[in-house]
């Protein structure tokens, strides 16, 4: 692919304060010999996601973190989009996690927010389609203003209850297709060969690293 601007060996931020992502992001550059710091480890300040599209709050993400530490910044807006729901959660599905956590301060739920797709999904009755995709949108910036971004898509079904305990977020209720397994069960090298994190990266190594 030509047109994209090559990512040259040396520091690279992951411009995310999610611990799950960051994880996944590490294990998909580390065949490139690249050994990030992640925005949360610099103390970097995490910018409001005003956009409206998964695009535009990645660019929102990496922008800040690439201004702010004078350094190529890579972050990641994903989400969780069921075809019954028209898409919803969508650019939103953090938001539905946000929660008066158990000790009192904000937090996130992830079982209520798994909670709440299940139950609007019940509400539809049990013939409803139970198919979802994840989406993942991963945005470059350069301190020098250029960017690129790539999406990546992960294609499967909602099931009830959850099970699994690996991943994060939303993993335990996605079978993706193909699978008898959630992507909260399945070893995380078979989620990285074929998450919409992974579909996304290969994009981008396609595009920034060969
Ligand atoms: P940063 O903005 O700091 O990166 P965030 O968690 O706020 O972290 P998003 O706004 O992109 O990130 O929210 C996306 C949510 O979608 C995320 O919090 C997860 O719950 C969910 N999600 C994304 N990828 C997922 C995955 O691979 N497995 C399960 N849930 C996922």
């Amino acid at each position: 692919m030509t047109g994209h601007r090559k990512l040259t060996p040396g520091k690279l931020i992951i411009a995310s304060h999610n611990q799950g992502k960051v994880r996944e992001i590490r294990a998909l550059l580390a065949p490139f010999g690249i050994e990030p710091v992640s925005a949360a480890e610099l103390d970097l300040p995490e910018p409001e996601e005003t956009g409206t599209t998964f695009a535009e709050n990645a660019l929102l993400k990496a922008r800040a973190s690439a201004e702010g530490a004078s350094c190529v910044a890579l972050s990641d807006d994903s989400g969780l989009c069921v075809s019954a729901l028209n898409g919803a959660p969508g650019v939103y599905t953090a938001d539905w996690a946000e929660a008066a956590s158990y000790e009192g301060g904000p937090g996130r739920d992830w079982y209520m927010a798994m909670g709440k797709v299940e139950g609007k999904l019940a509400e539809l009755g049990h013939e409803t389609d139970r198919s979802a995709y994840f989406i993942c949108t991963l945005a470059l910036a350069w301190p020098d203003g250029h960017s690129e971004t790539f999406e990546g898509r992960v294609q499967g079904n909602l099931i009830w209850p959850p099970r699994g305990t690996l991943g994060f977020g939303y993993d335990p209720v996605f079978q993706p297709l193909g699978f008898d397994q959630t992507f909260a069960e399945l070893d995380p090298q078979q989620k990285h060969d074929m998450s919409h994190r992974a579909d996304a990266f290969k994009k981008l190594v396609d595009g920034c690293l060969t």
